[in-house]
């Protein structure tokens, strides 16, 4: 039996949720975090040191770190499917999995927060300015890679279409001014239109 501990809205529990089911890992999900609790707890401590979401057990295997756990679940579960077979592909996939940990994370957190999650007087509106300039630009990079390309890679998804894939739910749906970027617009819209991405990232965002 997989599990993964977790509450469903974390984008990092997200990702694993949206590969899990696009693969189709049967997963049992259990609420962890935020109003949740329980990751602060001994019993979870031991699984996860850090004390954040997520972890996956896979019987008595048990691993964190989101992009480790797409990877495990491509590699063991998904014949073939969303992990690239070449050993070029998957530096690819990993490369866009890495740049959104440097490029999109940061200042899509920092909107995030001072959008969603702040209440309006403790708002940061420079940084959140700031963050908008930063992950605008970062995003017409991904858009220009997009030119021609039905996902990050190509005609099939992969798992370099899962981190930006999670984070661009947000992008599109906060109350933001956001540049016109059509192919950017175009990955998000059939994202969307995949069952697995609409029932594990877009959800309401908190
Ligand atoms: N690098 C870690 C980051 C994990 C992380 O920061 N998780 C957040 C949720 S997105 C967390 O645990 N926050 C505390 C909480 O939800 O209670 C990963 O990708 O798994």
């Amino acid at each position: 039996m997989v599990r993964v501990l977790g509450r469903a809205n974390s984008i990092n529990v997200q990702k694993v949720m949206w590969c899990a089911a696009e693969i189709g890992v049967d997963v049992e999900r259990v609420d962890i975090g935020m109003k949740f609790g329980g990751n602060d707890t001994a019993e979870y401590l031991a699984k996860n040191p850090n004390g954040l979401i997520p972890t996956l057990e896979d019987g008595d295997f048990t691993v964190w770190e989101s992009h480790t756990i797409v990877r495990y679940l491509a590699e063991k579960y998904g014949n073939g499917a969303w992990n690239p077979g070449s050993a070029e592909g998957r530096a690819q996939a990993s490369q866009w999995m890495d740049w959104y940990l440097s490029r999109i994370h940061p200042p899509m957190t920092v909107i995030f927060w001072n959008v969603v999650r702040h209440p309006p007087e403790k708002r940061d509106t420079a940084a959140a300015a700031k963050a908008m300039d930063e992950v605008a630009k970062a995003w017409s990079i991904l858009n220009n890679q997009l030119e021609g390309r039905e996902f990050v890679l190509g005609d099939q998804p992969s798992l370099a279409d899962i981190p930006v894939g999670c984070a661009v739910y947000r992008w599109s749906s906060m109350d933001i001014e956001r540049p016109s970027l059509p192919n950017l617009e175009a990955w998000y819209a059939r994202l969307s239109s995949r069952p697995a991405y609409a029932a594990n990232v877009m959800l309401p965002i908190t």
